[in-house]
């Protein structure tokens, strides 16, 4: 039998590149039975970032394009809030992956630590895309989202490309995005929410385990319980949002420790975070000594990963 292929994008500009190796390499370890089919997109990378990122696969079962994206495709695209524009790559999948019927777009701040396999055998059941609900979310009036339904998080997407492209779905995303350029606080999100609620099926919750879910307040619809066992089914591990991001020295997010050993076997393995030193280090251990650091206990026996 032959091994099954696995198509993936991703998306980066330069700041986010080591991350971008990072989530890469987080990929290949977990996913040693497939052959992976990769596709990173980004604005103006350099040639030696391009390098970099090609030589985070070499000798593994991985293939990886690079794609220039060029900046005039997006020019009638609004740039809101602080977003930049690059945002908007994941809309192009189609672009990217002209022949295939499945792609899984992740964000880069994302470290994948099991078989991605399933989302590929997973029927879709005619549906456009498949994400992960984000609990509590109050995000509806915004996305003129019905009550019915949930808000998904938009870092984890796994799209039906011939429906994608037969939809003109990018379209319809840049109409929502001009019509609600004021109140769309989170610009892809919410336009890929307001546009295909009703086109999307939902993933269970290991499939982009959000920074909240490693926090010890958690979300108010779900108990303590379920909460420790959905971190300890973790798949992917989005480090989304401020105060999480694993590359800051004095994060305690249980999966930093999983991030920085994912980053060893990039290019990026002299990376030294800007925030060390030893005031907080110390600073650190004693955050963590006395569980100040808001997030819920792990033993490292309970992460995921290889
Ligand atoms: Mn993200």
């Amino acid at each position: 039998m032959s091994r099954s292929t696995l198509n993936i994008l991703l998306t980066t500009d330069e700041r986010y590149a080591q991350h971008c190796a990072v989530c890469l390499r987080s990929i290949i370890d977990n996913n040693p039975d497939s052959q992976l089919n990769v596709v990173i997109a980004g604005l103006d990378l350099s040639l030696n970032t391009q390098k970099k990122l090609s030589d985070t696969a070499k000798g593994a079962h991985c293939e990886v394009r690079y794609t220039a994206f060029d900046a005039h495709k997006l020019a009638d695209f609004p740039q809101i809030g602080i977003y930049p524009k690059d945002i908007y790559l994941r809309l192009w999948v189609e672009d990217f992956f002209p022949n295939e019927e499945r792609v899984l777009y992740l964000d880069v701040d994302i470290i994948v630590v099991d078989s991605l396999k399933p989302l590929f055998e997973l029927d879709m059941k005619g549906n456009l895309l498949a994400a992960v609900d984000i609990p509590d979310a109050t995000s509806h009036d915004r996305c003129h989202l019905p009550t019915e339904y949930n808000y998904f998080n938009s870092g984890v997407l796994l799209f039906n490309v011939p429906l994608w492209t037969s939809g003109n779905c990018r379209e319809l995303v840049r109409k929502f995005l001009v019509s609600n350029a004021e109140i769309a606080l989170n610009p892809d999100q919410d336009a890929l929410n307001g546009c295909f609620y009703d086109r999307r099926i939902t993933l269970g919750y290991e499939w982009n385990l959000i920074s909240p879910f490693f926090r010890k307040e958690g979300f108010p619809s779900i108990s303590p319980v379920d909460m420790g066992k959905i971190r300890q089914s973790a798949k992917v591990i989005h480090f989304n949002g401020a105060g999480g991001k694993p590359w800051q020295f004095t994060s305690l997010h249980p999966y930093q420790p999983k991030y920085m050993a994912y980053l060893k076997e990039t290019p990026y393995h002299d990376f030294l975070p800007p925030d060390f030193s030893m005031l907080n280090s110390v600073k650190k251990q004693l955050r963590k000594h006395f569980g100040l650091d808001g997030f819920a206990p792990m033993k490292p026996n309970e992460l995921k990963g290889n």
